[in-house]
């Protein structure tokens, strides 16, 4: 019998982004008399209706704790922040809802691996394998749990100011020694988007654990773990439309059922003795205490409302606006700018000649376009890259193609400014 060849799927069609714009209330306010640029999106990522909304809705009709009270509210308090993990499977496309587990963010998820699954699989001598464009809070985790453990650390190099890694060093990094592999899918200051499933690949052939650093892709291009292969993955729901204070650790099942908990609590035992406790199983082990029940329930509402839009759309948006505004910072004088050439994230960071990366960000705050400056948690690649500090614009799919114009001609006015 022949195969049916399955049709290709059709192209969505593109979205209309600016009725998307409209529900985000907080782009509606002038800042400094001029109209609200947001471009700080890698930092964190404005709240759609939906979402403010839920959290409304949660607190005035269902507020109880959870898995606690066998009352109404309870028992939807419960109901809503399960529905919450099952959606978070599915935005991630785990293989079930026990294998997420709610964090703080990914700095808490990543922490949560390095004392649980490191300080208990790690020794003197093993190697825990980074990338030098890593976020601190994909580095220091791990520099505490050497101090513990005797492992060290190695990195993978980025090859300079196209920011990419350099691969052809991957495999010989692969040693006998390494036992994790932990890299970022998307870096906050070069915007270079990691081949982390090819690379998790050769990772896993050689028996070696992997994680991988979601912050900056989980809700901006679809993200799935069964695709990637990855051990563990993290992400904070801040950054994706969701409220602060509420992320996400995804574990493959057969990772998790050996780890031991994090801490220690109410909500995560089965049985206390006044020696002895035993734990329930994964998800529940990892989740000591009252967690952040609202923050499921908006981030529910977030994921729901990007996955409306498709992150497959939001993905081609965001590199659209960061390839217009790469090319156009291009053009200007008296500027350097990282990250590669082609296939970028949503995001571009620049220098100046004449003026400090801070000096650009207060400017250009002045004229409501909100920009970020600084090492951006990345102290070890700044100094790979001998500066200091970067200016950065991140977009989301709320921003414009005028909006970048209006952000290059401050660009401009700050560039005649200081230079004279
Ligand atoms: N980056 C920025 O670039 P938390 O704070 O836990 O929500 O996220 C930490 C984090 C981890 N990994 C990457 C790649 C990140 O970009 C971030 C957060 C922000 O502006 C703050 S430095």
């Amino acid at each position: 019998m022949i195969a049916e060849v399955a049709n290709p799927p059709a192209p969505k069609p593109s979205l209309d982004w600016a009725a998307c714009r409209a529900d985000f209330p907080i782009l509606e306010q002038p800042v400094h008399g001029h109209p609200l640029v947001y471009f700080d999106n890698a930092a964190t990522s404005q709240k759609p209706r939906a979402v403010i909304e839920a959290l409304q809705r949660y607190y005035e009709h269902d507020n109880a704790n959870v898995h606690r009270g066998i009352h109404e509210l309870s028992n939807r308090a419960t109901a809503a922040f399960e529905a919450a993990r099952e959606r978070a499977a599915g935005f991630v496309n785990a293989r079930g809802a026990e294998e997420i587990v709610f964090t703080r963010g990914t700095t808490e998820g990543i922490n949560l691996v390095a004392q649980t699954w490191g300080a208990q699989s790690l020794r003197s001598g093993d190697v825990i394998l980074l990338t030098e464009m890593e976020h601190h809070s994909n580095i220091v985790p791990w520099q505490l749990l050497t101090e513990r453990t005797g492992a060290r650390l190695a990195y993978v190099p980025v090859t300079g100011d196209d920011g990419l890694l350099d691969l052809d060093r991957f495999d010989q990094l692969l040693t006998r020694e390494v036992k994790l592999l932990a890299l970022t899918h998307i870096s906050n200051s070069l915007g270079t988007v990691n081949p982390v499933a090819d690379l998790c690949a050769r990772a896993r052939k050689r028996g070696i654990v992997t994680l991988v650093d979601a912050a900056q892709s989980a809700g901006h291009r679809p993200v799935d773990v069964q695709e990637i292969g990855c051990d563990f993955l993290a992400f904070s729901g801040h950054k994706i439309c969701g409220p602060t204070g509420i992320g996400v650790l995804y574990g493959r099942r057969e990772v998790f059922a050996d780890t031991p908990p994090y801490q220690g609590g109410g909500e995560m035992i089965l049985s206390v003795d006044f020696q002895r406790t035993t734990y329930k199983p994964a998800p529940h082990r990892f989740e000591a205490g009252t967690p952040d029940i609202a923050g499921a329930v908006g981030l529910h509402a977030a994921m729901d409302y990007l996955d409306r839009l498709g992150r497959d759309r939001i993905f081609r948006h965001d590199q659209e606006l960061a390839t217009y505004a790469y090319e156009r910072l291009s053009s200007l004088k008296g500027i350097r700018l990282f990250g590669p050439k082609t296939g970028r994230a949503g995001l571009v960071s620049f220098l100046l000649a004449d003026a400090h990366a801070h000096d650009v960000v207060t400017v250009a705050d002045q004229r409501g376009v909100a920009l970020r400056g600084g090492h951006h948690c990345n102290q070890p690649l700044m100094r790979r890259l001998g500066v200091v500090s970067t200016a950065r614009a991140s977009f989301y799919f709320y921003n414009t193609r005028e909006e970048v114009d209006r952000f290059i001609a401050v660009i401009g006015e700050i560039q005649k400014f200081f230079g004279g």
